[in-house]
């Protein structure tokens, strides 16, 4: 370690592209130095992804109650007094300061990476200064994260006007909530607040969750149904409303206004990244307010890269790890750039499940090859003359169990049409898979490894050689076997018409 004040790049925040980038340099023999205000891991820990696996877990706990209270074996279980707030109280107090804790002991005191605590300024490119402490680097690396864009509209500053940044800060529990966006940000929050009987609306300019295959958004809006979360799309917010604290959201559908009386709103409209201190420096900006690298993660200012949120979508804690890291091996002089052929998987929290995804949507697979081959279960609502008999009065089951975890056979039989969805696209003539979607539990660690598989061209035939161990979070390996003996790939050989299930 130096001691002086020199480094080999200085790292302009402390959040994942930092700590990553700061931790794969000093793994390397250089010397970075991190400039943190607030904690490292950034708002991870804070509002984001650490903290919403959390609310995430303790919403699917509260939905499961709900589902299984006085069926089978289960008893009466008394929800009346749950509570959100109750919730984001044992966070503040518990999960915050374990997570900023860990952290910072692991960059700090495990990795010996140094950390100039404090508000930090750019000078210029190769100088910072953090409370009135003079720091040079060779090289500079901004990654000042996002925040979450303010739709520009009357009552955003009204009480109880939240974006995800205040969700950990929430001290009252709504009855009625408007969630203004319905991308994964907007439909993670509905989800999660609906099961601490809070009565929640979304309100979607466009159509909701775009990007995403056809049968992942049918089983959302199919669940949110069931639900009784309610999604209204095609719909413009003209402002909100409320005397000192908001009473309700106005908004414009077919051309008529309408009043969404509640008592809480999330906005959830997108985020903007926070380029304005690495503006003095000359870096180009983009239209999204964020600084244009390339491919390198280097900006148009020699010396100077950006990573992490700051530059721009797609906006992921992997995007902006791996860009950290992707920095520190060009600051070593090992040549690097982004590889677009490894697929980005993405995740939505779906309490008490979740959807995943890699790869091409089922639209785009047949935009691109003509005649896909999809692999799904369930494939429709339950058989015509199913079996089991009903055996808990009142459930419409089943389909397969498709989730993982401890909760998928209780899915399976209790869960209301709710034990999730299966999908894997091939092509038939190169055999190869194009895309995997999923809505249940435990998917996101295959996810990981399926996006390497889709880029490597991994076959029907491959993965039909795999050894799974049942039950499994996703049942690809032993759902691909089951057509992957057809000369000609067709799919299920008895596929059952839609017009045969009642
Ligand atoms: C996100 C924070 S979990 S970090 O990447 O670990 O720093």
């Amino acid at each position: 370690m130096g001691t002086n004040n020199e480094y080999d790049a200085i790292w302009f925040g402390g959040g994942a592209a930092g700590r990553f980038g700061a931790a794969f340099l000093k793994a390397g023999g250089l010397r970075p130095l991190i400039v943190e205000k607030h904690g490292l891991g950034g708002e991870c820990h804070v509002c984001r992804c650490a903290f919403e696996n959390y609310v995430s877990d303790q919403a699917s706990m509260a939905e499961l109650m709900r589902m299984y209270s006085g069926l089978a074996w289960f008893p009466e279980i008394d929800l009346d007094n749950i509570s959100m707030s109750k919730v984001v109280e044992v966070y503040r107090n518990v999960g915050q300061p374990a997570f900023h804790d860990a952290m910072t002991h692991q960059s700090e005191q495990q990795l010996k990476i140094e950390v100039a605590w404090g508000e930090g300024k750019i000078l210029d490119k190769n100088t910072v200064e953090v409370d009135g402490r003079i720091y040079t680097g060779k090289n500079l690396v901004i990654c000042t994260g996002s925040r979450p864009i303010i739709p520009d509209i009357a009552g955003t500053d009204l009480e109880n006007v939240w974006t995800y940044r205040d969700h950990p800060d929430v001290r009252i529990d709504p009855k009625k909530m408007v969630v203004v966006g319905g991308g994964k940000i907007g439909i993670g929050k509905a989800a999660m607040f609906a099961p601490f009987n809070i009565n929640v609306t979304v309100l979607e300019k466009y159509k909701c969750l775009p990007n995403w295959d056809q049968d992942v958004r049918n089983y959302i809006y199919g669940d949110f149904k069931r639900r009784k979360i309610k999604i209204h799309e095609g719909v413009d917010v003209r402002e909100i409303k409320g005397n000192g604290r908001v009473e309700a959201v106005v908004a414009e559908i077919d051309g008529k206004l309408a009043e969404f009386a509640c008592d809480a709103v999330m906005l959830s409209i997108g985020l903007t990244p926070n380029s304005e201190p690495a503006i003095p420096l000359g870096v180009k900006i983009g239209k999204n307010n964020e600084i244009v690298i390339d491919k390198s993660c280097r900006t148009n200012v020699p010396g100077v890269y950006a990573v992490g949120d700051v530059a721009g979508p797609p906006y992921f804690m992997a995007v902006a790890r791996k860009r950290g890291m992707i920095t520190a091996k060009n600051i070593m002089g090992q040549n690097t750039r982004w590889d677009d052929s490894l697929p980005l998987p993405d995740h939505i929290y779906l309490p008490p499940l979740e959807a995943t995804m890699v790869g091409l949507t089922e639209a785009q697979a047949r935009e691109k090859y003509g005649e896909v081959v999809v692999i799904r279960v369930p494939w429709g609502p339950r058989a015509k003359d199913h079996k089991p008999l009903t055996y808990i009065p009142n459930l419409e089951n089943q389909g397969l169990p498709v989730c993982g975890r401890v909760h998928s056979l209780n899915l399976f039989f209790y869960g209301e049409n709710r034990n999730g969805l299966h999908k894997a696209i091939v092509d038939p003539k190169s055999r190869r898979y194009v895309g995997f979607h999923h809505v249940g539990d435990g998917a996101k660690t295959a996810f990981q490894y399926l996006s390497y598989l889709l880029q490597q061209g991994w076959t029907i035939d491959q993965m039909s050689n795999l050894h799974e161990i049942f039950l499994n979070a996703e049942h690809f390996v032993q759902l691909s076997r089951l057509i992957a003996g057809q000369k000609e790939l067709k799919g299920y050989a008895a596929q059952v018409d839609p017009e045969e299930y009642q």
